[in-house]
C-alpha cells in the first residue's frame, strides 16, 4: 500500500482542493501532464450533507451522507471522465475517503445527491446505516482524551460527526464496496481522513480486501492501491503515527512544522543537512510529505504556525527544500483564496463553484491561488522527476542560514535565508555549460528570463542570491542548460 504508482519519471502530487472533476480534467491535459504532476487529491466525491444555512463552508464536504458520487465537484459520469482523461496524461487520482464518520447533526438534512437522513436516529437510509453501525452510546472525544485515552479517541464522536463502528461486518463492506467501485473507475489510492480515529486492526481488514488496480488505467498487474492515512502526531499523543505504518503510509505532519519553522528564520537551514528520520520524522517510504494541508492552512486541524501562500516568499522556498531533497513522497497544496476559516471556494449566487479561470501568465483568477501553477513551484516539480533517485551530495552550508546541495551529477540548488547576499562560488555537479535558474525564470526558446548560472568544467559556479531578491533560491538541473 505505499507504492504510489506513479507514471514512471513522476514524482509530486498536488491537493486541488475543493476543484470540480471538469476542471481537473481539463487541468490533467493543459498543464499538470505536460509539467510532469504525478497525481491529485481530489476533494470527498461522495454525497455530503449541503449547508446552506451556513454559505456551504469547504467542511461540509466531510460529513457524509451516502457513498453516491455526487457533489458540488461533479457526478458519477464526471468523476468517470476525470480519472480516465487525467490516467491518460500520466497524472493518478487520490481519493479523500471520508469514512471515519458520517454527519454531525446540522440544520439541514438534505445531501448533494438529494438523500435524506435522520441524524437523531442515527439513519442514513442510502448507504444503508442505522443506530446499530456506529459506536454506542455515543461519546465526545474531548481534549483531553488525546493525551491519555486512545479508546475514546476511536469510539467516541470527532467534533459531534457520527461514529461509524468499523468492526461492524456491515460497516465494513459498504466502506469497501465504496472504496472498490472507485478502484474500478481507475483511482490509484486513497487518503483515509482522521485514521487517527480508527483501530489499524479494522484498517488493516477494509484494505486487504480493495481489489487491484485498474489494469485498463495503465496500472501494472498485482498493482494495490497507495494508502496515505492522516494521523496528526507531533508527538506527545496516547496514538502514534508509528501504529499506522504496518498498514501503509502516513501524513508527517512534523515535515510542515520542522519547514516552517526553519524557513521563517527560527532555526538555522544549517541543520537541514541531516534532514529525514534524523529529524524524527517517519522513514522516508511511510511519509507523505507536505508544507501546508487544507486544515491547517486555516488553522482547522490543531495545527497553526505553517507557512501558507499568505507568506509567499518563505512558502515558496520551503516547498523549493521538500521538492528538492529526496525525502518522503511530497504533497503540494493547490488553495482558494480565503479571509475567514469557514469560507467555501469561489460560487456564484447559487452557491455553485466557480471554475478557475486561466490568465495570460498562466496564473488562475476567480478566487483561485493554484500554487501548482507558480513558476517557482512547478519548476521544482520538473527538478525533482530530473533528480530521479540521486542522492544528495556536496551538502553546502555557511554555518547558518545559507545552504545548497546537488541531486548526483542530475541538479542542484541554493538558498539563502539570510539578510546578507549569498555570493559563493559552489560545486554544482552538473556538466560544463550555461544554466537558466527556474526560479527566477526560464528558458524560454533559447534564450532564460531569468538568472544565467555558468558552470565550469570543474562543476563550479559562482552563484549569487541577494536578500532583495524576488525569491530565496535558484535552481538548475540537467534540461535547464541553454
Ligand atoms: C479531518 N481529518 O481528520 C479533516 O481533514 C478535517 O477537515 C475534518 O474537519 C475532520 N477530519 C472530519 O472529517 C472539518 C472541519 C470541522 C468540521 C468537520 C465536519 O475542520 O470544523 O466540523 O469538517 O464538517 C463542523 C463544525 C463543528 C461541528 C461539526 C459537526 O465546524 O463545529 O461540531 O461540523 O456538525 C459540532
Ligand atoms: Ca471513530
Amino acid at each position: 500500500y505505499k507504492n504510489p504508482h506513479y507514471a514512471p519519471g513522476r514524482s509530486v502530487n498536488v491537493h486541488l482542493f475543493e476543484w470540480k472533476w471538469d476542471d481537473i480534467a481539463d487541468e490533467c491535459e493543459r498543464f499538470l501532464g505536460p509539467k510532469g504532476y504525478a497525481g491529485i487529491q481530489i476533494s470527498p466525491p461522495n454525497e455530503n450533507v449541503v449547508l446552506r444555512a451556513y454559505n456551504r463552508p469547504w467542511w461540509e464536504r466531510y460529513q457524509p451522507m451516502s457513498y453516491e458520487l455526487v457533489t458540488r465537484s461533479g457526478n458519477e459520469r464526471q468523476f468517470a471522465n476525470m480519472v480516465r482523461r487525467c490516467n491518460a496524461v500520466g497524472v493518478r487520482i487520490y481519493v479523500d475517503a471520508v469514512i471515519n464518520h458520517m454527519t454531525g447533526e446540522p440544520p439541514e438534512n438534505v445531501g448533494t445527491a438529494g438523500n435524506t437522513g435522520i441524524f437523531r436516529e442515527w439513519y442514513y437510509p442510502a448507504v444503508p446505516y442505522r443506530r446499530e453501525h456506529f459506536n454506542w452510546p455515543p461519546c465526545g472525544i474531548t481534549g483531553s482524551d488525546y493525551v491519555t485515552n486512545a479508546w475514546r479517541v476511536r469510539n467516541c464522536e470527532l467534533v459531534g460527526l457520527k461514529d461509524l463502528d468499523q468492526k461492524n461486518e456491515h460497516v465494513r463492506q459498504m466502506i469497501v464496496n465504496f472504496m472498490n467501485e472507485l478502484i474500478d473507475l481507475g483511482v490509484a489510492g486513497f487518503r483515509i481522513d482522521a485514521a487517527k480515529h480508527m483501530w489499524p486492526e479494522d484498517l488493516k481488514i477494509i484494505y486487504d480486501r480493495l481489489k487491484n488496480l485498474n489494469t485498463s488505467h495503465g496500472f501494472p498487474q498485482n498493482a494495490r492501491p497507495y494508502i496515505y492515512q492522516e494521523v496528526i502526531d507531533y508527538g506527545g499523543e496516547a496514538i502514534s503515527r508509528d501504529e499506522y505504518t504496518p498498514i501503509g503510509a502516513v501524513t508527517e505532519f512534523k515535515v510542515g512544522l520542522e519547514l516552517s519553522k526553519a524557513f521563517r528564520g527560527n532555526n538555522a537551514l544549517r541543520w537541514l543537512s541531516t534532514w529525514g528520520p534524523a529529524w524524527g520524522l517517519l522513514d522516508t517510504r511511510d511519509s507523505l510529505t507536505f508544507i501546508d494541508n487544507h486544515d491547517n492552512e486555516r488553522g482547522h486541524g490543531g495545527g497553526g504556525g505553517i507557512l501558507t501562500y499568505k507568506e509567499p516568499k518563505p512558502y515558496k522556498a520551503a516547498i523549493g527544500f521538500l521538492l528538492a531533497h529526496p525525502y518522503g513522497e511530497p504533497q503540494i497544496m493547490s488553495s482558494f483564496r480565503f479571509w475567514d476559516s469557514e469560507i467555501g471556494p469561489p460560487m456564484d449566487s447559487n452557491q455553485n463553484i466557480i471554475s478557475p479561470s486561466i490568465n495570460s501568465d498562466g496564473s488562475c483568477g476567480n478566487g483561485w491561488v493554484c500554487q501548482h501553477r507558480w513558476r517557482q513551484i512547478h519548476s521544482m516539480v520538473g527538478f525533482r522527476n530530473v533528480a530521479g533517485n540521486t542522492q544528495v551530495t556536496n551538502w553546502w552550508d555557511n554555518g547558518n542560514n545559507q545552504i545548497a546541495f546537488c541531486r548526483g551529477s542530475r541538479a542542484f540548488i541554493a538558498i539563502n535565508g539570510e539578510n546578507l547576499s549569498l555570493n559563493q562560488n559552489l560545486q554544482t555537479c552538473l556538466p560544463a555549460g550555461r544554466y537558466c535558474d527556474v526560479i527566477s525564470g526560464a528558458k524560454v526558446n533559447n534564450s532564460c528570463s531569468g538568472k544565467t548560472i555558468t558552470v565550469g568544467s570543474d562543476g563550479r559556479a559562482w552563484i549569487t542570491i541577494s536578500p532583495q531578491d524576488y525569491d530565496m533560491f535558484i535552481a538548475i538541473h540537467v534540461g535547464s542548460d541553454s
